[in-house]
């Protein structure tokens, strides 16, 4: 890499489903079991993901799309025994296996953070950009996604390694970028990967909320992405921030160039991450730590208002860098007054700015969940699926695209609707075509 390369981290959104609902899939997940049932706006939260992701393109941030995934999972309803054509699979799922039938509805695709680990090419040892799908064992409804996210990543970068998935079993548990952190200096050159796991795969389970991730899926990751051992740190998340519903790192801590900003009962050990961290940073930055006190914002607020769940950037021209926050944290005191007195000290976060995804949050998904970060270099970025990056024209094709095929409302039982199926997949043929994925993108058209 040389000198002179000019890298960029572009965000990835999963655009969201039509399926959308609330199924209380998630355990550990205080959002998603708090809202189960209620009744979701399809529509309005797919506008609400178009809103945001168009709001950082006209900051000048390179932002792209991953289409949804095929919601109802036909395939699995055939691999565990269903016969006959899609209409009367979908019929007899919901007659005998409901409780199935909902984890194979779920558009939980959505929350990009999940889909993949990514490196960046200066990390990688054969300068190129790596990514693995992440296999999203823990949840059933997850389970089901990593194949059609590897296609999707596939045909966003064309030029990038996409590995498989990790074996979907418990030692190798794995859930993406959720639980991964990139600190650099300038994003053209060297920087420090920091892993973070919930248990070690080969110990039994705890009591409590489930650890998603394991120490052997971040070491897997490492290797192949061939990062270099000195650059790269993994580290244990807390059990008391699992237990509080922190199932995912970046439900605690978001971190972006030299800075990480986290909840004091993240870690394990904090003062171990730091040392580990500052080590791997030696030559190349000095990192900054910004450690939210409990006693300021206490962890059940931070995890409420999902503080950390912000999209930390840089906007082109600014030094500082801006917190994307949900309208959640502006609607809790605490986190509201940390933010404020945040900014207005000289540290490396210099602004907050409030996006309504509301539909999202209520699954537990922030602005942070919904988004994949994919540091490139220019020549990479021109490289990228161009139907797949987001400018105006875009915005407003697949604004009408949601409008023309997406319900305003839907009620947990309107999921067993025979023609929600068909208006999904009619929905996604027609997004083929918008993102030139193919004629062969999604298994109902195979
Ligand atoms: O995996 N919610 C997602 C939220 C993912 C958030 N992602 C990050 N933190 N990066 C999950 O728990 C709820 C679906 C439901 O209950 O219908 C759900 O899957």
């Amino acid at each position: 890499m040389t000198l002179t390369s000019f890298a960029m981290e572009a965000n990835f959104d999963g655009l969201i489903g039509p399926t959308h609902n609330y199924g209380g899939l998630s355990d550990g997940n205080i959002a998603s079991a708090s809202n189960a049932g209620l009744t979701a706006h399809p529509k309005e939260a797919v506008l609400q993901g178009l809103d945001k992701m168009l709001s950082m393109h006209k900051a000048g941030l390179w932002q792209g799309v991953l289409p949804p995934q095929q919601r109802p999972f036909l395939p699995a309803l055939r691999q565990l025994g269903f016969s006959g054509t899609d209409e009367a699979i979908y019929e007899a799922g919901w007659r005998q296996v409901p409780r199935l039938m909902k984890n194979l509805m779920s558009a939980s695709s959505m929350w990009a953070a999940n889909a993949a680990t990514v490196s960046p090419s200066p990390d990688t040892q054969d300068g190129k950009l790596h990514l693995t799908p992440a296999n999203l064992s823990t949840m059933l409804h997850r389970s089901i996604e990593h194949n059609q996210t590897r296609r999707a990543l596939m045909a966003a970068f064309p030029f990038a390694q996409v590995h498989r998935a990790l074996p979907s079993q418990s030692v190798f548990s794995d859930e993406g970028a959720a639980n991964h952190v990139r600190l650099c200096s300038d994003r053209a050159q060297q920087g420090v990967e920091l892993f973070v796991f919930g248990r070690d795969g080969y110990a039994a389970q705890m009591a409590g909320f489930p650890a998603r991730q394991t120490r052997q899926s971040c070491e897997a990751i490492a290797r192949s992405h061939r990062l270099s051992p000195d650059r790269t740190v993994i580290v244990q998340q807390s059990r008391a921030a699992i237990d509080a519903g922190a199932f995912h790192n970046d439900v605690v801590c978001v971190g972006a160039k030299e800075a990480l900003f986290y909840h004091e009962l993240a870690f394990e050990n904090t003062q171990e991450m730091k040392a580990a961290v500052t080590a791997a940073a030696e030559g190349l930055f000095d990192p900054v730590f910004v450690e939210v006190p409990d006693a300021e914002v206490p962890i059940k607020d931070a995890i409420k208002a999902y503080l950390f769940n912000s999209m930390l950037v840089q906007f082109p021209g600014d030094d500082r860098l801006t917190l994307i926050a949900p309208l959640e944290t502006q609607e809790t005191e605490t986190t509201r007054s940390y933010c404020e007195s945040m900014t207005a000290g000289n540290g490396p976060v210099g602004a907050v700015k409030y996006v309504d995804v509301r539909q999202s949050m209520r699954n537990g998904g922030g602005p942070a969940c919904l988004r994949l970060r994919v540091t490139m270099t220019e020549k990479e970025w021109d490289q990228v699926n161009p139907a797949m990056k987001l400018d105006d024209a875009l915005h407003g094709k697949l604004s009408s695209w949601a409008k023309t095929h997406y319900r305003n409302i839907l009620d947990p039982e309107e999921l067993r609707d025979p023609k929600l199926m068909i208006e999904s997949f009619n929905a996604l043929d027609a997004l083929t075509g918008i993102l030139n994925l193919g004629s062969d993108f999604y298994p109902f058209q195979r």
